[in-house]
Formats: C-alpha cells, sequence, structure tokens
C-alpha cells in the first residue's frame, strides 16, 4: 500500500527548481498573488483560514548556486500553493514538517534530511513555510529530490531535480546488480521477499539487521516516528516514495499520527509496497538503535520488480 501517495505531485505552478535560484529568499517576487506584506505571507499559525491551497509545490534556492560538489552549501526551500502563497499550515509528520531526500543519478549518493536536524523550527519558518539546512552533496551531476510534507491530512510529495557542478562526477551510469544483503557502518541487512514484487500488486518483504559480524540485536528505536523507513526510487530517478516499518491498519494512518514502536530488530522487520510499473528499483531502509541514536543507518538494496 502507499502510505505517502502524492496527492498533487508536480501539479503545482511551474516555479521550482532552478528557475528559482537565486530569487527564493528575494520576498516580494513570491508573494504576487497573496495579501499582505511578503514577510507576513501566509496565515498566522492556528488560523481558522489559511490559504486556499488546491495544489502545491516546493520552491528551492541554494547558497552558493549552484552547488559544488563535495562543499556545503545552504539549502532553503518554501511550500507554497497554486498561487505561491506560503503554505502556512503545515502539518508535523514523522516528526518533520518537510522531508528531504537526495538522490544521485548513478544511485550512489542519498541523503534523508531536515532542517530540524540542524536547528528548530521557529514560527517564522512555518507562518513562511521556509525551511533551511545545510547541505552537502559528494558528486557533481544530476540529483532526484523527493519533498514529502502534509498539510489538511493530506500526505503530499513534490518531486525536483538539483544539479551539482564540479568534481568528483557521479558515475556514467547507476550499478544495477540486485542484492539482497547491504553491509554498511559495521551494519548488515538481509531482505527476503515474502509476496513478489509484481507492478501494481502488493509486495512484501522482510529485512533482518545484525552487526556485520553476524550477531544479533535488539535496540532499534523509533527514528522520525517509525521503527523503520524505506524510501525507493526508479533506476531512472524520475520516481520515487517512502513507505515505513508494516503495522496493522498502517493505510488508515493520517499525517499527524504516531506509528507504533513494534520492531527491535531482533526479529525481522516487515514491509509492504505496491511498485507502479515493471523495472530496477533502488531502496534505501533506514532506521536507528538505542546503542547510537545519532547514527541513522541507510542500507541499500537494488531489485526488479516484474510486470
Ligand atoms: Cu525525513
Amino acid at each position: 500500500m502507499l502510505t505517502h501517495s502524492p496527492v498533487t505531485a508536480h501539479a503545482g505552478p511551474v516555479l521550482a527548481g532552478p528557475v528559482l535560484a537565486g530569487l527564493l529568499l528575494a520576498g516580494p517576487l513570491l508573494f504576487g498573488g497573496c495579501t499582505g506584506s511578503p514577510g507576513d505571507s501566509g496565515p498566522p499559525i492556528g488560523d481558522s483560514a489559511p490559504c486556499d491551497a488546491t495544489a502545491y509545490d516546493v520552491l528551492w534556492s541554494t547558497d552558493p548556486s549552484p552547488m559544488s560538489a563535495g562543499a556545503e552549501a545552504q539549502y532553503t526551500q518554501q511550500v507554497v500553493d497554486q498561487d505561491g502563497c506560503a503554505v502556512g499550515n503545515l502539518q508535523q509528520n514523522h516528526d518533520r514538517f518537510v522531508h528531504s531526500i537526495f538522490v544521485s543519478s548513478d544511485l550512489s549518493s542519498f541523503t534523508h534530511t531536515h532542517q530540524e536536524d540542524f536547528v528548530e523550527v521557529t514560527s517564522d519558518n512555518l507562518r513562511t513555510a521556509t525551511f533551511s539546512f545545510p547541505l552537502t552533496l559528494p558528486l557533481s551531476g544530476r540529483y532526484f529530490t523527493m519533498f514529502d510534507y502534509a498539510a489538511k491530512d493530506q500526505w503530499l510529495q513534490t518531486d525536483d531535480d538539483l544539479t551539482v557542478t564540479g568534481e568528483p562526477a557521479q558515475a556514467a551510469s547507476p550499478d544495477l546488480v540486485p542484492n539482497t544483503t547491504a553491509t554498511a557502518d559495521g551494519m548488515t541487512a538481509t531482505i527476503v521477499w515474502t509476496a513478489p514484487a509484481i507492478a501494481t500488486y502488493e509486495a512484501g518483504w522482510e529485512v533482518a539487521l545484525t552487526l556485520a559480524d553476524g550477531t544479533a540485536i535488539d535496540d532499534v528505536t523509533p527514528w522520525l516516528g517509525a521503527d523503520a523507513h524505506c524510501v525507493v526510487v526508479d533506476a531512472a530517478t524520475t520516481w520515487g516514495s517512502h513507505t515505513h516499518a508494516w503495522f496493522p491498519d498502517m493505510g488508515g494512518m493520517t499525517p499527524t499520527m504516531d506509528m507504533p514502536h513494534l520492531y527491535d530488530g531482533s526479529a525481522p522487520i516487515p514491509f509492504v509496497f505496491t511498485f507502479p510499473a515493471a523495472g530496477t528499483y533502488k531502496m534505501w531502509i533506514q532506521y536507528t538503535r538505542s546503542a547510537d541514536p545519532s547514527l541513522v543507518y541507510a542500507m541499500p538494496f537494488v531489485f526488479t520488480v516484474a510486470g
């Protein structure tokens, strides 16, 4: 099942991405369709009549622009509606207001980040639906970008592309050899498919976690409101989605609900998902352990979905 079904992906104004680079912080240019002064655009928090969003988009810029491989930049983003007005009624979902995921076109680099990982969200952030965080991407080339956020009890997703300059460059093509075992950061993850991956049918898999030497663990702890997260993209990095460790009634969950803590890593962690089309995909299973909650693991798997 899709837990983060995009309601209006790609449906927003055509302002997103590099076109806006350098303009995002310019204020008045962004608020032409809104009432009030630029800095006050968007409703006060708790206002009963927020801007009447029927479509959403995420505008963004980097400083410097363009970004250079391996060099830290400041990434600033704003969630706007169909009129370019700040969406002042974003809902916190999975402990964050906007989840930003960057995947290199060669599928070697995966980053999942949020402003809250660096500084707290303020009322100004929420009123202007604008968030900012430092970002370093290791390789030049195109990065597929996914923004996950929520408003009006809807899961929302906007996708975009970001281009990084400099050296080193991404590989010319991704490594698409399927794997069922991944080892990273001293841990090993192994997946077993429990329902076959066939396009448009619900697939299922379980992820078994151990230390890299095979030692069992039992201290997986919730991170961002779930025991485990899964971000998946297609091999062409033109489509992506996000799901979580399965639990009963998961499909009925709304953005502000908390997921139960059911899995500590001592038994395989189940996932279900319906892939939209046949082809090769890559996913990253993310989780943390109470042994070191600051270390977020991202275990990568390449797999094929049958037609
Ligand atoms: Cu996130």
